[in-house]
């Protein structure tokens, strides 16, 4: 198992598509198992594999509280097949945007399919911080953000915030 390197706004890695899973296969779990590690050491509670430059479409999650034991769940192709029409607003963050949460409105609860990571078709009805961190994560797979989903005039200060560090932080750009 590995801890992998976030990918952080404004990489445009961030704003790929991500290509679906075609064999569940010992690489694939790899993968799944080195993203969980990856989340639980940000720690964070999802992690889409995009989000350490992987373009497939996998995500894990695990909402366990700290004083609770473990509960990985691997999620591959998933796909939205129903969303209620009730909605509900969390205060959300990202780990590709570190130390930014804002208020997101989505719908409250979600029936997702998906294939789990022995490749066995899987349904699930998911509402609360369950159907929010899934419809966080299932954006990452097609390049959208939770900023996306806030005004344009607190999204791009947010970006430019992200740009200036990034600039900042890129080697050979030292002045004196
Ligand atoms: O760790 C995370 N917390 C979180 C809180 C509210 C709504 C969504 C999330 S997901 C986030 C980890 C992450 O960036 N996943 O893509
Ligand atoms: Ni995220």
């Amino acid at each position: 198992m590995s801890i992998k390197p976030l990918i952080i706004l404004p990489d445009p890695i961030l704003r790929q598509v991500s290509k679906p899973v075609e064999r569940v296969d010992g690489d694939l779990r790899k993968l799944a198992d080195d993203m969980l590690e990856t989340m639980y050491d940000a720690p964070g509670i999802g992690l889409a594999a995009i989000q350490v430059g992987e373009p497939r479409r996998l995500l894990v999650i695990d909402l366990a509280k700290e004083d609770e034991p473990p509960a990985p769940h691997v999620f591959i192709n998933p796909e939205i097949l129903e969303s209620s029409e009730q909605r509900s607003v969390y205060e959300e963050g990202c780990l590709s945007i570190p130390d930014y949460y804002a208020e997101v409105e989505r719908p409250a609860a979600v029936r997702v399919k998906y294939l789990d990571r022995d490749g066995k078709l899987q349904e699930m009805q998911a509402e609360g911080l369950m159907a929010t961190c899934l419809q966080h994560e299932i954006d990452h797979l097609n390049g959208v953000l939770f900023i996306d989903h806030i005004s344009k005039l607190k999204r791009d200060m947010v970006v430019k915030k992200f740009k200036k560090l990034a600039k900042d932080k890129a080697p050979g750009k030292m002045v004196g």
